[in-house]
């Protein structure tokens, strides 16, 4: 199903390359005298505009031979295939469940009767289509990707036999190991390594860029980083010591107008937490306390069975909910915040099949006690893998879109620093000094709005007025 929108909007023009569109922007600025607070709304005039012509995209997986790698790349030559498979309960054709663009919607109003229209997020503005996607990659083991989906147990047996033909030519690049970043239980796999020094190694890489570029006709290509969790990087002084150094630091990105994305797909337990958690402060009830668990036995559960690898994650797994925790004076004092524990057990038996465990404990009405307990089975490389997909397609739209600010002859590009990708990792990075959102739904409607914006449409207000007047 696809649906064609044009906005029938004088301020909006279709030109053959682009969508160009005026668009107010409204914001407030909040000042503080003594206990008076005032608020100035104002009010901006930008000039959108979106590249029409959707590229070849090429996507570069470091990490390509592993559960998410192999696995990313088997479903989309599935639905390419639009293969069908035998399972134990019947026949399964291939989708893209859990991806925002290819399995979401978006409500555009309402239609003649009345009744809301809905689109898949993915037509609001020209987009790569995953099936249109070309896969290459690195990894530290030389397996070929047949062999590696069969090593990953994720995919049916079925679906692995039809798809073997296909994956079995594909043969990840040779990579750059530095054994002290991942777990030494990884060392067996890893045969499939650069040599030389570091600066010929950075140099191969590139090389494997510019190489890929050329032999598969791609016209961009983006690489994105699925390969085993490393441990927490140490605070260097003069590097990533302090906000200032740490731009210094990405310079070469900023210069070379290249996007950089966040850590760690946000993809069960945590988004749960940013959903969970939001509404409980936003309810005005007070989370006290999170405890989360896990257990699983894939290759990721092996190497975050090391402290350092674990400490990474359990980083990244818990500073989510910062932000809700910081919107709520009313239920935490400057400084307070919720006990937060994340447990990961390494049990290989489970294999991709994780368990998440979470017990959410809240203070409610008048020193009485709420507590939420949750069981999650997740097949978690199927989880990850849509997000994967999102993350690639959202930055490759984000390259084709410029914004002239009122009062400015140029058009600019979004910041280095693509902060619109926040909703799809666990540990969002944002431009120095704009604030970090985790909280599940506000990170939804900033992409859908800005791709509003795109059209020259308002943001999305679920306000419903025309049903709520005499
Ligand atoms: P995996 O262990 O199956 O795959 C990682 C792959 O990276 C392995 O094939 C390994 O050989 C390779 N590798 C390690 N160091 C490398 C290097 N320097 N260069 C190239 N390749 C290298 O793990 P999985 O399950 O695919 O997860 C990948 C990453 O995504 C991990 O960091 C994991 O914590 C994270 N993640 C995984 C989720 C999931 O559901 N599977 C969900 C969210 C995050
Ligand atoms: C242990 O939780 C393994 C991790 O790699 C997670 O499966 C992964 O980071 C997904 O985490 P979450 O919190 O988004 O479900």
């Amino acid at each position: 199903m696809t649906e064609n929108i044009r906005i029938n909007n004088p301020n909006v023009k279709y030109t053959d390359t682009h969508i160009e569109a005026q668009y107010c922007y409204h914001t407030t600025a909040v000042r503080r005298d003594g206990d008076t607070l005032t608020v100035t709304p104002s009010v901006s005039e930008l000039e959108f505009r979106t590249e029409r012509r959707v590229p070849r995209l090429g996507v570069m997986l470091v990490g390509w031979g592993g559960n998410n790698g192999t696995t990313v790349t088997a479903a989309v030559l599935a639905n390419r295939l639009g293969l069908t498979w035998r399972t134990k309960t019947g026949e399964q054709k291939a989708n893209y469940y859990g991806s925002l663009f290819q399995s979401s919607t978006v409500c555009l109003g309402p239609g003649p009767d009345g009744k809301e229209v809905n689109i898949p997020f993915r037509d609001l503005l020209p987009m790569v289509h995953p099936n249109d996607i070309v896969f290459d990659g690195w990894d530290i083991s030389s397996m070929d990707l047949g062999s590696a989906m069969e090593r990953a147990e994720v995919l049916d047996w079925s679906l692995q036999e039809k798809l073997r033909p296909h994956m079995s030519n594909l043969r990840p690049r040779a990579s750059i190991y530095i054994p002290e970043l991942i777990a030494a239980n990884q060392a067996g796999r890893a045969d499939n390594i650069l040599k030389g020094t570091m600066a010929e190694q950075v140099k191969q890489i590139r090389a494997d860029i510019q190489d890929f570029r050329h032999s598969s006709g791609v016209d961009k290509v983006i690489v994105l980083w699925t390969a085993n969790t490393e441990r927490f990087c140490d605070l260097t002084a003069g590097v990533n010591d302090t906000a200032k150094n740490l731009l210094a630091a990405i310079q070469l990105a900023v210069e070379r107008n290249v996007f950089i994305a966040g850590d760690d797909f946000k993809s069960v337990q945590t988004k749960i937490k940013s959903v969970l958690v939001d509404f409980l402060i936003s309810a005005g009830i007070k989370p006290t306390s999170i405890v989360s668990y896990n257990h699983l036995g894939n290759n990721d559960g092996m190497n975050l069975s090391a402290p350092q690898q674990f400490r990474s994650k359990e980083i990244s797994k818990s500073n989510v909910v910062d932000d809700m925790v910081n919107s709520n004076p009313i239920l935490y004092h400057k400084g307070e915040k919720p006990d937060h524990c994340v447990v990961i057990k390494y049990v290989p038996y489970v294999g991709d099949s994780k368990r998440a465990m979470d017990e959410y404990t809240s203070e409610i009405m008048m020193g009485g006690t709420n507590t939420i307990a949750m069981h999650n089975t997740c097949e978690d490389s199927l989880l990850a893998s849509p997000i994967i997909l999102d993350l690639v397609l959202l930055t490759e739209l984000c390259q084709r879109v410029c914004v002239r600010p009122q009062g400015s002859e140029t058009f600019q590009s979004f910041h280095s620093v693509l902060a619109i990708l926040s909703f799809m990792c666990k540990a969002p990075l944002v431009p120095p000094g704009a604030p970090l959102v985790n909280a599940y739904f506000r990170q939804r409607a900033c992409i859908e709005n800005i791709m509003r914006a795109c059209l020259g449409l308002p943001p999305q207000n679920h306000m419903h007025l025309e049903h709520k007047l005499q």
